[in-house]
């Protein structure tokens, strides 16, 4: 066996070297007195040629006798060959089998063969050797490196929040109960109430970057039940600053793809297409948004101040709008008990969201730090502040005035890559019918 620690990547294979190269069994083709096998790692693909009549017997059997997706490490020289496909090949002087793979695939890694994207999740190890699968989830990560990235510049300190939590905080979906030591517990639906704990701290402005669990009862192309949320919250910033810090951290993640993964973008066919916003997000409030959803004439039923803005409503006006926009300004009724009204002003919002003409990426807002203000909002809500004093008393001892927001992670990175279904951009999904992988 091989110690591997020398091996040379496919993409970094040149004629004159001897290498070693490691990786999988691409494709075999047998020609007769010549054979090919295209051996894949992670960089990219190498042949690999057998001249049988010159070559030991033993070599060509190993080489040739393989099945396709078994673990190989090849060890000859590399010539220059501009009939192979990336113009060099290599003249084994070993091939040691290091995992064989089983000859029926319940996926065909190599993409000729198309497969549900049911058989895809179940089988995702074989699924992510497709350049256009591994493609979604480089970019995925570049996508949080650039946003730590532009959290740094926003001086925002990373933190972690617990994620099994007493209470819920999102109205809207319904919690995981789970049991902890005899006492009932939740999932965490949001870092909300722990990103503002410590906001108001001496950390002052602070990001987290993990997972939320909301029991969406429906199943749709946009709903995890375990999805990835990037917070942001912001001691003395109002709702136009956290904004502004919103608008910084998309628009890097889409620069830095943008720079940074151009053979992704290649793989998923986006080469051309791919654009980073250069406008600055245009922010509409809530009441021009419904006046231009009411003008295209899409919905069967205006709609009046107070509506919340239906699926098709949504996709009418991104349609409108055409690129990235914030809705501000919207009915306090509508937005949870955490955000702050205008002043003088308790049924106008300053809660926004930032949308994609497909749909929400981000909700956010200015927070209620005012201590009597707070409990009343958790009243209206039906909530019983008590059980939230854990968080309420802090409001009694100097809360700053601060801002924050959320980005649904997979909604990102599933827009930016025009996926049909949210669950192409997570690796292990988890929604009503799927719990494994
Ligand atoms: P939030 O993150 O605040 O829940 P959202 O994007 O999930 O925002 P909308 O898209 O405005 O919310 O949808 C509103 C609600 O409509 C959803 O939370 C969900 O309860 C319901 N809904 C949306 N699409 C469907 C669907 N295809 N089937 C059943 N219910 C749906
Ligand atoms: P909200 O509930 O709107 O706000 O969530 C913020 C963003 O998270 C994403 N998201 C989801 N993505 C996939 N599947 C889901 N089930 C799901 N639910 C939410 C969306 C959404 O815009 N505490 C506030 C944020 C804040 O005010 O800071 C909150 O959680 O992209």
């Amino acid at each position: 066996m091989h110690g591997l620690e020398d091996r040379t990547y496919t993409s970094d294979a040149e004629p004159g070297d001897h290498v070693t190269v490691a990786g999988w069994v691409h494709e075999v083709r047998d020609l007769g007195g010549i054979a090919f096998l295209i051996l894949r790692d992670t960089e990219g693909r190498i042949q690999v040629k057998f001249e049988k009549d010159e070559m030991d017997d033993e070599l060509v059997e190993t080489g040739l006798g393989v099945a396709r997706e078994s673990v190989i490490a090849v060890t000859g020289a590399v010539d220059e060959e501009p009939r192979a496909p990336t113009g060099v090949e290599i003249t084994p002087d070993s091939v040691d089998v290091l995992a064989e793979s089983d000859t029926e695939l319940p996926l065909d890694p190599s993409g000729k063969v198309d497969a549900e994207l049911s058989t895809r999740l179940d089988n995702r190890t074989l699924d992510l050797r497709k350049d256009e699968v591994k493609a979604v989830f480089e970019i995925r990560g570049e996508i949080f490196r650039a946003a730590r990235e532009a959290f740094r510049d926003a001086n925002a300190t990373e933190i972690t929040t617990p994620k099994i939590v007493a209470t819920g905080t999102e109205g809207g979906t319904e919690l995981f109960p789970i049991t902890y030591f005899g006492e009932e517990a939740f999932m965490n639906q949001s870092p909300q109430l722990f990103k503002q704990l410590t906001a108001g701290s001496s950390l002052e402005r602070v990001f987290e970057i993990g997972p939320i669990f909301r029991a969406e009862e429906h199943n749709t192309p946009r709903h995890l039940n375990e999805a990835t949320s990037i917070d942001f919250e912001g001691a003395f910033c109002d709702h136009e600053d956290a904004m502004d810090v919103c608008e910084s951290v998309i628009r890097s993640a889409y620069e830095a793809v943008e720079r940074n993964c151009e053979p992704q973008l290649e793989a998923l066919g986006l080469e051309a297409e791919f654009e980073a916003p250069t406008e600055s997000f245009p922010r509409l409030t809530y009441e021009e948004a419904i006046e231009r959803i009411n003008a295209t004439g899409e919905l069967d039923e205006q709609l009046v101040w107070g509506d919340d803005l239906p699926t098709e409503g949504e996709h009418a006006l991104g349609e409108d709008v055409g690129e990235h926009y914030f809705i501000t300004d919207w009915p306090s009724e509508i937005k949870p008990f955490y955000i702050k009204d205008y002043d003088g002003d308790d049924t106008l919002s300053t809660g926004f969201d930032l949308m994609h003409p497909r749909m929400e990426l981000v909700s956010g807002g200015q927070r209620e730090h005012r201590y009597e203000e707070l409990i009343a909002g958790f009243e209206q809500q039906g909530l019983d502040p008590e059980e939230f004093e854990y968080y309420t008393k802090m409001f009694k001892y100097g809360m700053p005035p601060h801002a924050g927001w959320a980005i649904g992670a997979e909604r990102l990175v599933m827009t930016m890559l025009g996926l049909d279904n949210i669950r192409e951009a997570v690796l292990f999904p988890r929604d009503r019918q799927r719990l494994s992988p």
